[in-house]
């Protein structure tokens, strides 16, 4: 019997909802122990503005932003010390998604954390500092829900939204690796395992 566990969005991009529900506690204490060592804090783009979302890191790499631009870096600039390692459960989770949607060998070097607070979001954007876009990006949401907005591969091609969920996981690749992307400002609401806020990891090959 084959069973269905993701929706397509596009023909690289695939939704698998509740996919990490049965890992929201490991997921969700690994998170505090991340923060224990490197704190979410709000870092600010290259032209001076606050990102609304609270980030962290963990892996070999972690991306950054402030006034030299954006890009990834071995050390913390809040602390200077390396993040904390991608732990396996992560890992493992990321390699599972992406292998089930088709890309196999998935290597992640660095898991982007976003900590959305009531009236976050997140502009549309496109994931390039990453040096080759041939590895796909997993994503896995918890917490508080959100409209993500997935468009074209021009700024002005309009999105389609999708409501993720605590516990959806999200895999692009290949074609859709460059599409712009966002999240509309998350709503008041109270989640029984985060509180007000919404989680987001961003598996990611860096180098
Ligand atoms: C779609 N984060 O950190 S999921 C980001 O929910 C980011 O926090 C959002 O966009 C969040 O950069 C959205 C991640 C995501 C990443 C890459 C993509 C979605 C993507 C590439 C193409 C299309
Ligand atoms: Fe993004």
């Amino acid at each position: 019997m084959t069973q269905t566990v993701q929706k397509i969005i596009s023909e690289h991009s695939f939704i698998m909802p509740g996919f990490a529900t049965m890992e929201e506690n490991t997921l969700l204490t690994t998170i505090e122990q991340i923060e224990a060592q490197a704190p979410f804090r709000q870092m600010s783009t290259p032209r001076g503005f606050k990102m609304a979302a609270q980030m962290t890191n963990c892996g070999d790499w972690g991306w950054v932003t402030d006034r030299r631009g954006y890009r990834y870096q071995q050390t913390d600039p809040e602390t200077g010390r390396a993040w904390p390692e991608l732990p396996d459960s992560f890992k493992q989770l990321a390699q599972k998604a992406a292998s089930l949607c088709g890309f196999d060998g998935f290597e992640p070097d660095v898991c982007l954390i976003n900590r959305y607070q009531p009236g976050a979001g997140m502009g549309l954007h496109q994931d390039k500092d990453e040096k080759d876009f041939s590895a796909p990006i997993v994503s896995v949401s918890l917490g508080v829900p959100a409209i993500f907005l997935f468009g074209g591969h021009e700024r002005r091609d309009k999105p389609e939204h999708y409501l993720l969920q605590h516990g959806d996981v999200v895999v692009w690749g290949n074609h859709d690796r460059l599409r712009f992307h966002g999240i509309q400002p998350v709503k008041l609401a109270h989640h029984p395992l985060t509180g007000q806020y919404r989680y987001n990891l961003t598996f990611r090959r860096a180098f």
